[in-house]
């Protein structure tokens, strides 16, 4: 008995070790966030794009909501060509996370739209948020901000003024 105190205590370092070196995900019962990540947004610039993969291991679910210090609002949006032409329009009911999925919020699909943001993204930069989930709930993450996209302007490409 008195051996398996340390062993334990080493398996413990070596598992702790690598998974905090990994970190960059996120959970919230049995939904897991990962890689939460936006682009750098040009000077002046007011609307910014958040991309994430959710995996659900639990029930049918819904991501319903994402909020930030950084940005007036956040919505859900989807992007999809219509009749040749890239449209946006934002989910009024979030996204589904079916039981089981995976999930890709990312360019050209679904992704947040950060809105009305006073300091624009830059790379480097955390953006702090709160994602709601229908039945899961609320989780803290971060968004990672990674370059600007190649085209500059583009999230703003199907948001019709
Ligand atoms: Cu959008």
């Amino acid at each position: 008995m008195k051996k398996s105190t340390p062993t334990l205590l080493a398996l413990a370092l070596l598992l702790s070790g690598p998974a905090m070196a990994l970190a960059h995900d996120f959970k919230v019962g049995q939904i897991e966030i990962d890689h939460p990540h936006a682009r750098a947004m040009l000077p002046g610039a007011k609307v910014g794009g958040g991309y994430l993969s959710i995996t659900n291991e639990g029930a049918d679910d819904r991501l319903v909501a994402v909020a930030t210090a950084r940005a007036a609002s956040a919505q859900l949006h989807e992007m999809k060509m219509d009749g040749g032409i890239m449209v946006m329009r934002e989910l009024k009911d979030g996204v589904a996370v079916p039981a089981g999925a995976t999930v890709e919020l990312k360019p050209g699909g679904y992704h947040v739209m950060f809105m009305n943001v006073a300091e624009p993204f830059k790379e480097g930069e955390k953006i702090a948020a709160t994602l709601t989930f229908e039945k899961a709930g609320t989780v803290e993450v971060e968004f990672t901000v990674g370059p600007a996209a190649g085209g500059g302007q583009d999230a703003n490409k199907g948001h019709g003024q």
